[in-house]
């Protein structure tokens, strides 16, 4: 196909672009012929160990993590950092929320700042030291080792393993992320949620093209009627106890109704209109501690000003307001 249509409209040729074709995708590398998002793989993948058995021992003061509050990977590793007591053992940097072609970058504002570790002014110097050749998207978060000067891993599923392991006994607490006895269903659990909901809005929200669209949106609110589901007669995924499989699905549904459903047509339902999953999203939030790894401006402001081919007027939308420190009513269904 080659994108040019060619009519003969009462004697005269018209030659017309197929839209698709001059208009260009957000992440155009990242799309299949169907028009389908498929995510970069994320390409660090070295692992920090307690026993220092691989070159990166765990010490406390060496590593740096490089966040966005906007980003749900990035605030997932940020919300585990917190619940081990890592904060004295991990320093962070958050970046501009707002992004342009250069990337994420370091600059002085609220909620972000310059990075006072490296001096970079645009976190893809971290990927250049690292790799010189490294020509992908530049994504966050970003486990940097001040020693060897190099990025560890940019993958946030290892970064909450080695926070909830190698790092543990540098920890102030410990809460069990992975718990052995249910390791296998929260794998299950965790992959399904991964591909369906944290990856799902943006298989939507990427789309460009309306089956794709249509097919990943479908996916999304299937999975969601499910975990609806699970959740009405189980206070957490997995009972009584918050697993890391919580986290991952929380970091998706405190974005859902403010940008996902509006800047990512994920618009069949809010999660306000699913009972279950809005007390058990309030529930999370209100957890200790919680709320403050939230930052509802820096996720408005990334999302409406940073994807220009899907919102080239970079208007962030007042709404929606929401209020999620009420009552949820979801520690009844601890004592069943
Ligand atoms: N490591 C994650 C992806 C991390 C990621 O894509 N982060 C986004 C922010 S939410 C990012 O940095 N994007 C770079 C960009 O927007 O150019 C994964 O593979 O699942």
């Amino acid at each position: 196909m080659t994108g040019i249509r060619v009519t003969r409209i009462r004697g005269r040729t018209r030659v017309a672009l197929k839209k698709a074709m001059i208009t260009k995708a957000q992440f155009a590398a990242e799309l299949s012929a169907r028009g389908e998002f498929k995510r970069q793989e994320d390409a660090f993948r070295d692992w920090v160990s307690a026993d220092g058995s691989t070159l990166y021992p765990a010490v406390g003061g060496r590593y740096h993590l490089y966040v966005s509050l906007a980003c749900p990977w990035a605030s997932r590793t940020l919300i585990a950092r917190h619940l081990q007591g890592l904060e004295e053992i991990v320093g962070v940097t958050v970046v501009d929320p707002v992004r342009d072609e250069r990337g994420w970058a370091f600059r002085d504002g609220p909620g972000y700042s310059r990075d006072p570790v490296n001096g970079f002014s645009f976190l893809k110097e971290a990927y250049e030291a690292t790799d010189p050749a490294w020509d992908g998207r530049v994504t966050v978060p970003v486990l940097w080792d001040t020693e060897t000067r190099r990025i560890v891993n940019n993958s946030e599923d290892d970064i909450c393993r080695m926070f909830d392991g190698a790092f543990r006994p540098l920890a102030q607490h410990h809460i069990e992320l992975f718990p052995n006895d249910i390791a296998r269903q929260q794998g299950e659990l965790s992959a399904f949620i991964y591909d369906q909901v944290n990856n799902g809005v943006y298989k939507a929200g990427f789309a460009s093209r309306q089956r794709a669209y249509e097919h990943a949106c479908r996916a999304l609110f299937n999975a969601l009627d499910q975990l609806e589901l699970r959740l009405m007669r189980s206070r957490y995924l997995f009972g009584d106890r918050i697993v890391e499989s919580d986290w991952r699905l929380f970091c998706t549904l405190i974005r859902f109704d403010i940008v996902y459903y509006i800047h990512f047509k994920c618009s069949l339902h809010r999660i306000l209109d699913y009972p279950n999953l809005q007390g058990y999203l309030m529930d999370l939030y209100q957890q200790p501690g919680i709320a403050e790894t939230v930052n509802f401006e820096h996720i408005k402001h990334h999302y409406y000003m940073t994807h220009d081919a899907i919102n080239p007027m970079r208007i962030v939308p007042i709404g929606p307001v929401l209020d999620l420190t009420g009552a949820h009513g979801r520690e009844k269904l601890s004592a069943i």
